[in-house]
């Protein structure tokens, strides 16, 4: 949680002014002019997306309101519709639509491998060729549209060909991070009831080794116990292909061992050899699912995000081209995987929509030193960058030497994303990485939200070091007071939105009760982030953290519950709870604290396979950094664990606030005694 008294003294100042480098071809050039378009989206939406469709290609008109949407449970079921009616394809709209604009030869992508030199990069043309020969493999497996596909990739080129093969022929596709475990593959494929997974046979993160195809052989076995079958499983040569191209390598450079299974496996490159290059597009309903992207839920089990085809595609759009105020000419860089919204959003759909070349970086920011980022920026000429201020944080603490080596010279826009980025973190990007030159976009939005929600505007929007400044076009955010009432002016609350925008998520997939519940069921009428803000007296929005049970690890959101629950699972652990840390880097980290069973002994060997086990069950973003020994926890007389005095214990702060409703406030000594020595 970031601290209010922090938040309101950096509210008072320093302000920037918007850079001079950006002011100039700024596609809104001053607050009056945001001021006035913003109004008009808010108080006009079916104008204002109706002007940016234009854009776009549509068959047939949208039958009924062209926006219709129901924020409030006590009004009936909560739904949102955007140009239903209306016949579209994404995939159409973002690659075929530009090559008929006259970009064809322009690049879409450039691949920028684990290894310095390793890369390649692919043109419109070339990949609307590859999307469509991939579309018809996917045809040839017998996917159908509506039918779902799980794509477990490394950040290679056939990651956002099979995204976008599947937006073309209408299979929502849930693509999964490919640091997640095979139990986590396995609940998401059950849960959206995958038809065919895509995956390949390994990657390199930096120096080491992730056998995802062998990840992927653990998940099947899982299935196939649980009597769920796959059609088949589509394997891209990626590892191998660099050791038939180049020979053995010193370390070898590929999987140990790649499990086949002649019933299920087939190579990406084989099948594709074998089909026309050419697919016509399926042409879906506005309202017709896109996607399926996983978030992490404060119940624990994971939640299905659906986002659908006109909405979704307008505001990715909408906001890539003016929260980086993107122009032709412009090479974009998001360092983000594709396996998280911001990926799907801004290395995938956004730029593409706009016709923009995007880098997909298969590496690390500190591989093969701190100074990869910048390397890139200079190799590319990169003029809009995105990134997360974990990154921002850990090149921090490598110091200005490594930006310094590179010239960054054609830098304009630094965006960040994921979790609150301190004063401090942004004064390096701004002064160090940005030479004090370009604009910085802090941008909070959600998977839910589809894109971003608050940001300043580059070369408009005068900008407070640590805040997401205001709304974008289309949300219209309200703070809120315990009660749910709506607080003006200065103010500090639950951040919610009262009014549905294009990309608004449209359901939790297999769930709409728990969708109702999660995001209307706290305050009828609003869209409730799950974020709690301060707005200063000027305006300027502050995130201050979650205000569930959700954890931000390194930008990534991670439930609490779901790595108790995997924590439980072992033997000897009677009761575990998991808290948020400080954590230099990361943003915050997870702290455990665990009951064993009667006679169990508390040891590092019991920590290592309690590691281990969140590891396997849910992934290494998981586990977490501090795991403690508690004979007891503290609970509330109805049995409730509380949490915020475990946080203070973690903290060694012995201001413990009320506790008068704790049952049995005698362990707590013992837990504050028992804290891990390395603190
Ligand atoms: C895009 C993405 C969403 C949660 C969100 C909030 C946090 C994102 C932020 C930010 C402060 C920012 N968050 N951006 N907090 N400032 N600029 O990250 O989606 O993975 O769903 O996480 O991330 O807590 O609610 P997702």
């Amino acid at each position: 949680m970031v601290d209010i008294a922090d938040i309101e003294k950096s509210a008072l100042g320093p302000v920037y002014p918007p850079s001079p480098r950006v002011v100039a071809e700024a596609h809104v050039k001053s607050m009056e002019e945001y001021r006035k378009m913003y109004d008009r989206s808010i108080n006009d939406p079916v104008a204002f997306w109706g002007d940016i469709a234009k854009q776009f290609y549509w068959k047939g008109a949208p039958e009924g309101r062209v926006f219709d949407y129901n924020f409030s449970k006590s009004n009936g079921r909560i739904f949102i519709k955007f140009m239903e009616g209306i016949k579209t394809n994404v995939c159409y709209n973002v690659i075929d639509r530009n090559i008929e604009n006259g970009l064809g030869d322009n690049v879409a992508f450039y691949w920028e491998g684990n290894e310095p030199g390793d890369d390649s990069k692919v043109t419109y043309s070339e990949l609307k060729r590859r999307v469509c020969q991939f579309a018809n493999v996917l045809k040839a497996k017998g996917v159908k549209k509506g039918d779902h596909v799980a794509i477990y990739m490394p950040m290679i080129l056939e990651l956002p060909i099979a995204v976008l093969a599947c937006a073309r022929i209408g299979a929502p596709h849930s693509v999964v991070f490919g640091g997640f475990s095979a139990e986590s593959l396995v609940d998401r494929i059950l849960d959206s009831k995958c038809c065919l997974l895509v995956t390949a046979d390994g990657l390199y993160r930096g120096k080491k080794l992730i056998e995802l195809k062998s990840i992927a052989d653990q998940a099947f076995q899982i299935l196939k116990d649980r009597n769920y079958s796959l059609k088949c499983c589509i394997v891209v040569r990626h590892l191998l292909e660099d050791l038939d191209k180049k020979g053995p390598q010193e370390p070898p450079k590929r999987p140990s061992n790649i499990g086949w299974n002649e019933e299920l496996d087939c190579w990406w490159h084989e099948e594709v050899a074998n089909v026309s290059d050419e697919c016509e597009p399926e042409w879906l309903d506005a309202e017709d699912p896109l996607f399926l992207l996983y978030t992490s839920g404060s119940t624990g089990k994971p939640k299905g995000v659906v986002h659908t085809q006109a909405g979704y595609l307008l505001y990715a759009a909408t906001t890539f081209k003016y929260s980086f105020d993107y122009h032709h000419g412009d090479v974009y860089f998001c360092t983000a995987d594709v396996g998280w919204i911001t990926g799907h959003s801004y290395v995938v759909y956004g730029p593409l929509a706009n016709g923009a070349p995007s880098i997909v970086f298969e590496g690390l920011p500190v591989y093969p030193d701190a100074g990869r980022y910048w390397d890139i920026v200079d190799k590319y000429k990169v003029s809009k960058f995105y990134t997360a201020p974990t990154a921002i944080r850990s090149l921090m603490r490598f110091g200005p030497d490594y930006v310094k080596k590179y010239s960054r010279k054609t830098l304009k826009v630094l965006g960040s994303v994921g979790e609150p980025l301190n004063p401090e973190a942004w004064r390096f990007y701004y002064e160090v990485i940005g030479n004090g030159e370009c604009s910085i976009s802090d941008t909070f939005w959600q998977t839910e939200t589809g894109g971003h929600v608050l940001t300043p505007l580059p070369g408009c929007t005068p900008m407070k070091p640590g805040s997401v400044c205001f709304p974008f076009f289309g949300i219209k955010p309200v703070v809120l007071n315990e009660d749910g009432n709506e607080v003006q002016g200065q103010s500090e609350g639950y951040l919610a939105i009262s009014q549905a925008w294009p990309s608004t998520m449209r359901t939790v997939y297999g769930d709409h009760e728990r969708y109702e519940n999660t995001y209307f069921g706290k305050f009828d009428g609003y869209y409730c982030t799950g974020d709690g803000c301060f707005r200063d007296k000027d305006g300027y929005f502050w995130i201050t953290g979650r205000i569930d049970d959700c954890i931000n690890v390194s930008g990534h959101l991670t439930s609490t519950a779901q790595v108790e629950s995997a924590l439980i699972e072992h033997d000897l652990v009677a009761e575990a709870a998991v808290v948020s840390y400080p954590h230099e880097i990361k943003g915050q980290c997870l702290y455990a604290f665990l009951t064993l069973i009667k006679g169990a002994e508390f040891s590092d060997e019991v920590v290592v396979q309690l590691k281990q086990q969140v590891r396997q069950k849910i992934g290494s973003i998981a586990v977490p950094d501090y795991i403690q020994d508690a004979p007891g926890l503290p609970k509330t007389r109805s049995g409730k664990i509380m949490r915020r005095v475990l946080r203070k214990i973690a903290r060694n702060d012995h201001q413990l606030g009320d506790i008068s409703t704790m049952a049995d406030s005698s362990i707590i000594e013992t837990l504050f005694q028992l804290r891990p020595a390395s603190l």
